[in-house]
């Protein structure tokens, strides 16, 4: 099948930026890219930006509530954390050519999509827990495939943000393997815990391959190294026996393992995948709600912000 090319890209272009990434070069800001390229990695990053900011919202509802001087010291740099992969996530945007004001306002006016995963609520201090164990756990596996990514800004950002991942995902863990062990009713927050976040999480990882219209050039072009199916299956090969060995039961009646050792699911609600998406069910309106009473309440810092470059300017002109 022939491609079509927009007017101003040519087939010796594409070839050529190919032939880079088959090298294993990264791309870098300055260098030529196909307008598809650079639409997909701005998709992609800006709504893993915005992802990692709302993410902020479910777990910073504990910080008051944290059960000891301990979780809330790990909670709070956890969700600090979180702000600050939103920072870099959108400056690797930005090194494409969109703004930081476009961004916001396509996730503040609902135009921008952020992960599923953030739509549901955290009813007990244990789904706190269970976001560092399993969120954390799948946005890593993702995220370490997208650090071999051609594109050298997010994939920089990458290796740092998963760095800091990794410690949520430990956190998590530890709190959950210690619950699944202790009280009756710890193990029993625990599990339901678990009950809630296991389908969310598998959900995270986007729809199958068949149904992904994005994989293809992402692929292609060296953005996604593996399919979302491939991604998801190395999730629940390592969560499955984990949770199971802490005593946990899987909301799944035919989760097994097979013949090649992969943990094999059963069928996913993708119904309410493309429902919560949409903002149909889930908290969507309070989770933009909240991102757009922070965004009113910091105006005076950006107006602080602009008024102190608009001063260094003049006195650098004097
Ligand atoms: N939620 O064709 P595909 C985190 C959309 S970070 C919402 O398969 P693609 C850290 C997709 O955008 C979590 N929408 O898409 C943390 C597309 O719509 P579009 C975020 C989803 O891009 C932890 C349509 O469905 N991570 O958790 C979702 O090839 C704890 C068709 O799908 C990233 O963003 C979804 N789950 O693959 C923070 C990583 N899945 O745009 C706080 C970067 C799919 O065409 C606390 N992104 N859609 O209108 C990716 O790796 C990819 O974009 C995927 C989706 C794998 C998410």
């Amino acid at each position: 099948m022939t491609q079509t090319l927009p007017a101003n890209e040519t087939a010796e272009q594409h070839a050529a930026f190919e032939a880079r990434i088959a090298r294993g070069e990264k791309i870098e800001p300055g260098d030529w890219m196909p307008a598809e390229y650079r639409r997909q990695l701005i998709r992609m990053i800006s709504q893993h930006a915005h992802s990692e900011v709302v993410g902020m919202l479910p777990e910073g509802e504990w910080i008051t509530r944290a059960p000891s001087l301990k979780r809330k010291t790990i909670l709070i740099a956890k969700v600090q954390d979180e702000a600050g992969h939103g920072q870099y996530l959108y400056h690797a945007a930005e090194t494409l050519g969109i703004t930081r004001e476009e961004m916001l306002d396509a996730l503040l006016s609902g135009k921008a999509k952020y992960s599923s995963i953030f739509n549901y609520p955290t009813m007990t201090w244990a789904d706190v827990g269970m976001i560092g164990w399993l969120v954390d756990g799948a946005a890593i596996k993702n995220q370490t495939m997208l650090a071999g990514c051609s594109y050298g800004p997010y994939s920089r950002a990458m290796v740092r943000i998963c760095s800091e991942e990794t410690f949520h995902h430990k956190q998590g863990k530890e709190m959950i393997v210690a619950y699944a062990q202790g009280t009756p009713e710890q193990k029993q927050m625990a599990q339901d815990a678990l009950n809630r976040w296991w389908w969310p999480a598998l959900m995270m990882l986007g729809p199958h391959d068949a149904d992904s219209p994005n994989t293809g050039a992402l692929a292609k072009w060296g953005i996604k190294l593996k399919t979302n199916d491939e991604v998801r299956q190395e999730f629940i090969n390592e969560h499955a026996p984990e949770l199971l060995e802490a005593g946990l039961t899987i909301p799944d009646p035919d989760l097994h393992q097979d013949e090649q050792g992969n943990w094999r699911h059963g069928p996913i609600n993708w119904d309410e995948f493309w429902a919560v998406i949409k903002g149909q069910q889930g908290l969507n309106k309070e989770r933009l709600g909240a991102r757009q009473q922070a965004h009113e309440d910091g105006a005076w810092v950006r107006e602080a912000m602009q008024a102190y470059a608009a001063r260094q300017v003049s006195q650098a002109a004097d």
